[in-house]
């Protein structure tokens, strides 16, 4: 039986929750088939049988995982025979540091940035939450937020400065390879690319050229996805 993933959906049926391409990256890399149950923001009900309000959420028969990061445990635990996510207990404890960076330096950043491109681009039944929740959280106005944008990009910029230091000795942040710490960051890089026309790294940026390699991955499975940035 295939895997249920629900995932957050925009206007257009858009799916690009960062944390929920994490959980499609990590599928992909185990070959997991599945199926996916879309999610609006407020719709707390369409997840309520998982006992807390965020996506992803996955159901695999009886077991309901909640949480990017338990998932990719989940799925290397249950189905250890496929490609491995973490191929040892340091390689996990090593992209659970990627992850925690990333939730804490990486996307907070990036969010001020692009946050009014969410706006327009969710379900006109979710803008009254997401206007409400989201200028609570940030103490200020999603227009005064996107007004303030240029300014703000040369400290996100920098804040992929480690990624940059690596990739210049390497193809991928986990190595020859990619691994689930390049899907962590891949989540960020998809997102943005899917609901903002707004350039965050330049051509010529590592970054760049590792995510073009990354949108090649599983059949182009992230580039097949119409993005309105570059
Ligand atoms: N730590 C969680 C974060 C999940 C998360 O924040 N998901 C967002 C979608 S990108 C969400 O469900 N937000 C619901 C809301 O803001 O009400 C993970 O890694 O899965």
């Amino acid at each position: 039986m295939a895997i249920t993933l629900y995932e957050l959906v925009g206007r257009d049926d858009l799916r690009f929750s960062p944390y929920c391409w994490r959980t499609r990256f990590a599928l992909a890399h185990k070959g997991l088939d599945f199926d996916t149950v879309p999610v609006r923001f407020a719709d707390k009900q369409a997840i309520a049988f998982s006992g807390q309000e965020r996506v992803p959420v996955i159901c695999d028969g009886d077991r309901t995982v909640a949480d990017s990061w338990s998932i990719a445990c989940y799925l290397d635990e249950a189905y250890p025979d496929l490609p491995p996510l973490f191929a040892s207990a340091r390689e996990r404890a090593m992209a659970r540091f990627v992850n925690t960076w990333s939730d804490l330096q990486v996307n907070p950043r990036f969010i001020l940035l692009v946050v009014r491109d969410v706006y327009d681009n969710i379900d006109e039944r979710d803008r009254e939450y997401f206007l409400e929740s989201r200028e609570k959280r940030f103490g200020t106005t999603l227009d005064a937020l996107h007004a303030a944008r240029d300014e703000r990009l040369p400290e996100a910029r920098a804040a992929l400065d480690p990624v940059r230091a690596v990739l210049a000795d390497q193809p991928y942040i986990s190595g020859d390879e990619p691994g689930y710490a390049d899907y962590i960051l891949m989540g960020t890089c998809q997102w943005i690319r899917i609901v903002s026309p707004y350039r965050i790294v330049e051509p010529d940026d590592p970054v760049h050229e590792w995510r073009e390699r990354m949108l090649g991955l599983f059949d182009g499975m992230a580039a097949e996805v119409a993005a309105l940035g570059p």
